[in-house]
């Protein structure tokens, strides 16, 4: 059974991204110092826990979801010293302190993948999938199956020396590692995970939760993409037939002996009674879960990763209401809701207008929105501040850095010059300008100094490009300053979120006028009922009338608790305008 959890009653997790929070020993390059300094800056946000993106030893073909030694870090980080340091402070402040786990992959470069690709007969060889190739009627090599990979091409990566295939879901550099066998299992139990908890870590965010059990008699994915030999293969890849046995091993050999949090990320887990197999109480497996539906709103993966569609509020508003479901005493579950994170382009220029004159009112209503829904939320560093997407005008090839950004604009560029068609060209920059993982990666904003703060070496060159909006007031130092600052908000926000727990944390969600394409009204409502929040959001530029739920009309007037713009005395929202009453 598992120990008393710091989490139960929902807590706020402020994730940082290591590259690019803040760099100490002025390379250019977040660091483990860096973040240490920071943690009285978090502290003062009224945040609960940080979770730590990857920071351990790798060649960071993908960031750092790449780990070639599990108990190590990235050199350029710090040290592992410096990540003790990092625990206990993080503790002595308050602070829980959570890392990456990813471990349905690692680097090609990991010492077990060196030995498995040795020869046949080497004793780490079954610890990844292994596969001999196909070969046609004309004697042409091919892959053991059409399935795609992530970031492109196949999920089949060629091995010279032993003449066979090993499968890899990411990056040709990511090699799955085959949890099929118990061996392996172990190795990770004790070298990635207890290893950390031991030295006193409060949980992981899982990577990839849903993939350690895969299809492994590998049938083809059928053909939905007709233009290349390489198929979607999500539903083959995902939510394998021993996931529930993997997943509620691995708890009950490691997390159940420690007080930790886990968030599994699940991509394509789009049912309901699917998420909560994996993260009810009585499955034993996950805490909760990192949703995905509502981040692929705006674009597709096809032919193409990052393809625009136009999104709908009222589908944003339906995949809120679904994962607040989980947050039902019924589903004996824990929510979990976020807007950003290091995967996805930022809210305020996806979800509302990034433009001058609405980015500070956007920022503080999509902060009403998130801070007001029931169970744990994660901040993504900068959104506290409202950092908004890479300008259109940063060239491509020169800026962007992202290896499935970087991938899919050499595809996009190798079809559109074979068929002429400019339109894919167009199509392609637009989805990567609004949607690529990069405009999350650009470094914090701290102050108006050169390369806003982020190198205490003022003259160091930033691993990614500064985005310029750090002189235009999206910086921590001026919003420090500005009572009416979308950072001040944050704090005010997460202060009302602590005090009025019973309706923001733990109330129950109904959603009103969900077909409305222009406000997203809401209630939240204590347990015992006895206390109701409206919350209502503009999400548009032009003022919006918004009507009051019938059931509250016949109570007492409301009582205004916040309003981002004016006085809240308007009958109408004013554009991008929260406000919240009381009943
Ligand atoms: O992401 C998993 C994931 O499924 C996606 O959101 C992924 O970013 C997308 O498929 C890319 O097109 C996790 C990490 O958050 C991500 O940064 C890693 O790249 C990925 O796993 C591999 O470890």
């Amino acid at each position: 059974k598992r120990l008393p959890s710091w989490w139960k009653d929902g807590v706020v997790v402020y994730q940082v991204y290591p590259a690019s929070f803040k760099d100490d020993n002025g390379d250019g390059l977040g660091d483990l110092r860096g973040l240490i300094n920071k943690l009285p800056y978090l502290k003062s946000l009224g945040i609960d826990a940080i979770w730590l993106g990857p920071h351990y030893k790798s060649p960071r073909v993908d960031e750092g979801y790449d780990i070639s030694d599990y108990k190590d870090i990235h050199e350029p980080f710090g040290t592992l010293q410096d990540c003790q340091e990092l625990i206990d402070k993080a503790h002595s402040h308050g602070l829980k302190i959570m890392f990456d786990l990813v471990v349905n992959h690692c680097s090609t470069e990991h010492a077990w993948f060196q030995e498995s690709r040795k020869d046949e007969s080497n004793p780490k060889r079954d610890w990844f999938y292994w596969r001999p190739a196909r070969y046609d009627a004309d004697g042409v090599r091919h892959p053991p199956n059409n399935w795609r990979a992530a970031f492109g091409g196949s999920v089949w990566g060629w091995d010279e020396a032993t003449e066979e295939y090993y499968l890899h879901i990411f990056d040709v550099t990511q090699a799955d590692l085959n949890w099929e066998n118990p061996e392996v299992r172990q190795a990770i139990y004790k070298d990635a995970i207890r290893f950390w908890l031991d030295r006193g870590l409060d949980g992981f965010r899982i990577d990839t939760a849903n993939l350690y059990s895969k299809r492994i008699d590998f049938p083809d994915a059928p053909i939905t993409a007709p233009e290349t030999p390489w198929q979607p293969a999500s539903d083959l890849i995902c939510n394998g037939p021993r996931l529930h046995e993997f997943l509620r091993e691995m708890r009950r050999e490691t997390f159940d002996h420690y007080d930790c949090f886990t968030i599994g990320e699940l991509p394509n887990a789009p049912q309901l009674s699917q998420v909560l197999s994996y993260i009810s109480t009585d499955a034993e497996a996950l805490d909760c879960t990192i949703l995905f539906d509502h981040m692929y709103l705006d674009h597709q993966d096809g032919q193409f990763p990052l393809m625009l569609t136009p999104w709908k509020l009222s589908d944003f508003k339906r995949l809120a209401a679904f994962s607040q479901e989980l947050a039902e005493p019924e589903n004996k579950a824990h929510a979990l809701s976020y807007l950003e994170n290091h995967d996805h382009a930022r809210s305020v220029s996806r979800f509302a207008s990034d433009g001058p004159e609405h980015r500070v009112a956007s920022a503080k209503m999509l902060a009403t929105y998130l801070l007001t829904l029931s169970g744990s939320l994660i901040i993504y560093e900068g959104e506290e501040i409202g950092m908004i997407n890479a300008p259109k005008d940063w060239d491509i090839d020169a800026e962007y850095k992202d290896v499935c950004t970087v991938n899919t604009w050499r595809e996009i560029k190798s079809e559109a010059g074979k068929t002429k068609d400019q339109t894919l060209l167009q199509r392609g920059r637009e989805g990567i300008q609004h949607c690529a993982r990069d405009h999350s990666r650009t470094p914090m904003q701290w102050d108006s100094s050169p390369n806003a703060g982020f190198s205490t070496n003022g003259y160091a060159k930033p691993w990614m490009r500064v985005m310029e909006s750090y002189k235009e007031g999206i910086n921590v130092a001026a919003q420090e300053d500005d009572p009416e600052s979308p950072l001040n908000f944050y704090r005010r926000m997460l202060a009302l979120r602590k005090e009025h727990k019973d309706v923001f944390v733990l109330g129950k969600f109904d959603l009103f006028d969900e077909e409305n394409e222009q406000t997203m009204v809401y209630t939240k409502t204590s347990r015992d009922g006895s206390r109701v929040a409206l919350v209502a959001l503009n999400f548009t530029s032009e003022p919006q009338a918004f009507d009051v739920p019938s059931s509250l009309e016949k109570k007492s007037t409301g009582k205004l608790l916040l309003c981002t713009q004016g006085d809240g005395a308007d009958g109408q929202l004013r554009p991008y305008e929260a406000r919240v009453l009381l009943y």
